[in-house]
């Protein structure tokens, strides 16, 4: 059966899910988007999914032409209309269809679109075991040509140093900034543990402000585990005791070898692994429950 997708304030099925070859986002990649989990019949953060997809488009000047709200409810809505339990929700705002010309100005209405599917991870070996990672030449954009902390469509930067890793046949790469200070995944934040420290790059650094690295530093706190945002090298790395990364569809994902050195004791470490159990029990019990009048009829028959 097809997907039912939101598109410009309505629900169609996804053959009918048709955006213009005008839209600028596919013409030049102007646009801003989210990635985000259902997991056990909620939605996991969305409200900071939301805001950080405004706060993006608020730095692109691009003005998303629904209130907070409803595009928030669009979202669970989409999770609704197809089933979804589990899954990966995808919203899109676009410049819009313009002209063949890059202004902006061109474009009068954003392209709207949520898509909830399900989505494909790591196998659950590679959080047993871990992964193996190399550090690329291709450095993340700087802050002053592309902020990293916005989440746009041009993600070149990052398919570029996939193609890196695909090369050599690995997963996933660690990106260096201009500096050649450790900063990022192609689509996840690290963290390592040296010294005793779990240490996450600050967002000054030129990062994606992951909200999967948020929710892993609240749950450090809540442990006592100390960690800090502060710079480090990739020698920083291999000397650490502990190496992860995290995002939405990474979860929390233990790496072991970074460029043939291998990584603490070469397996998961006790800090990695009770962050990764930590994460996976909070998605399970929080978040904007998709299916709200079934679960107040299960209630009802359950006569609580
Ligand atoms: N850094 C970058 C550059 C990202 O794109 C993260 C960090 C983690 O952020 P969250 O909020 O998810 O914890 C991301 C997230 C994928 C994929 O297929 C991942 C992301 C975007 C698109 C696809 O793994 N990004």
């Amino acid at each position: 059966m097809s997907l039912e997708i939101y598109l410009d304030g309505e629900f169609v099925p996804e053959e009918q899910a048709r955006v213009s070859v005008y839209d600028h986002g596919f013409l030049y990649g102007d646009g801003v988007f989210e990635g985000i989990r259902a997991y056990n019949g909620r939605v996991f953060r969305l409200a900071q999914h939301i805001d950080r997809l405004y706060e993006s488009a608020k730095s692109i000047l691009l003005e998303i032409p629904v209130l907070k709200e409803d595009l928030a409810e669009a979202v669970v809505e989409a999770c609704r209309r197809n089933a979804i339990r589990d899954g990966y929700i995808r919203v899109v705002v676009s410049r819009g269809k313009g002209d063949l010309g890059l202004d902006p100005r061109k474009c009068p209405r954003a392209t709207v679109v949520v898509i909830a599917d399900v989505i494909s991870i790591f196998p659950e070996e590679v959080y047993r075991e871990g992964m193996s990672v190399i550090t690329v030449a291709t450095r993340r954009s700087r802050t002053d040509a592309l902020n990293p902390q916005i989440k746009t469509l041009n993600y070149l930067n990052s398919i570029m140093a996939k193609l890196e890793a695909n090369l050599a046949g690995k997963p996933e790469v660690l990106l260096l900034n201009a500096e050649g200070l450790v900063v990022e995944g192609t689509g996840d934040n690290v963290f390592i543990v040296r010294r005793g420290h779990l240490v996450t790059p600050p967002t000054w650094l030129g990062i994606l402000e992951g909200i999967t690295r948020r929710t892993v530093l609240e749950l450090a706190k809540a442990r006592g585990i100390a960690a800090v945002e502060a710079p480090f090298t990739a020698h920083d790395v291999y000397n650490a005791q502990e190496c992860f990364l995290t995002g939405t569809a990474a979860e929390v994902v233990p790496v072991v070898e970074v460029d043939g050195r291998r990584v603490g004791e070469g397996q998961p470490g006790t800090v990695t692994r009770q962050l990764i159990d930590a994460y996976r029990e909070l998605v399970n019990h929080e978040g904007t429950e998709i299916f709200v009048e079934e679960a107040l009829q299960a209630g009802l028959k359950g006569g609580s």
